[in-house]
């Protein structure tokens, strides 16, 4: 990361005194929108913006609920745009999963194939794997059966759609969150999938330019560039 980029934590944080306040934003969620010709979403409604508060919460924070990054991946990813071409039913399966169990979704990309995201979750609570295991199974849920379903799946009466493991990371200081936060912005460049962040429509990005973090034509680091969270 270039030192010369401002820490997004020295002008603002998002959340707390959230140890107050969490509860009502997150389960309070307004309703994402499927506005005609914009199938993002994420953006405006299923993302919560969250009060901005000053660094020196931040400690209260990392003390208080707990932030992560996810990789998860589908089960079959050659050429799999599932999540792009369900990606409102993605949102309805966050949506409907945060209401009982409340976090902040404080970006994500959606690609074809996988998800990446940050979270945080209440003081109260760390259970992400349940969380996890409820949307993957809601996601699961909203679409036909027909995926190819492992042996070992069918006797448990599994669907096939997701990949039973993923990747979780805590964050462990600003600077991690923000690397983190770029890799999932940088996502769809790295894949290959667009030239630019603001080219992707299926990310938190726009949020974080009007927030003021991005600039629109945002390019990531080198370091970035070459991170691997896959
Ligand atoms: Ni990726």
């Amino acid at each position: 990361m270039s030192s010369a980029k401002p820490s997004i934590f020295l002008t603002l944080i998002i959340g707390v005194d959230c140890v107050g306040e969490m509860a009502g934003i997150c389960c309070a969620s307004s309703q994402p929108t499927a506005t005609a010709g914009k199938a993002v979403g994420w953006d405006k409604a299923t993302l919560n913006p969250g009060p901005i508060v000053a660094m020196r919460t931040y400690r209260r924070i990392r003390l208080a609920g707990g932030w992560y990054f996810f990789t998860v991946n589908l089960a079959s990813r050659h050429g799999n745009d599932l999540l792009v071409r369900h990606v409102a039913d993605l949102r309805a399966a966050f949506r409907q999963i945060r209401r009982d169990h409340p976090f902040f979704l404080d970006a994500i990309v959606v690609l074809p194939d996988h998800l990446h995201c940050l979270w945080r979750l209440p003081p109260d609570d760390d259970d992400f794997p349940l969380r996890w295991r409820l949307l993957k199974a809601r996601f699961s849920a909203r679409l036909e059966p027909g995926e190819s379903i492992s042996p070992s799946r069918q006797r448990k009466g599994e669907r096939g759609i997701w990949q039973r493991r993923y990747w979780e990371h805590v964050i462990r200081d600003e600077r991690d969150f923000q690397r983190h936060l770029d890799y999932i912005h940088y996502n769809p460049v790295k894949h290959g999938y667009v030239q630019a962040a603001k080219d992707w429509p299926y990310s938190s990005f726009q949020r974080w330019v009007k927030r003021g973090v991005y600039p629109v034509d945002w390019a990531a680091s080198a370091e970035i560039a070459e991170w691997t969270w896959e």
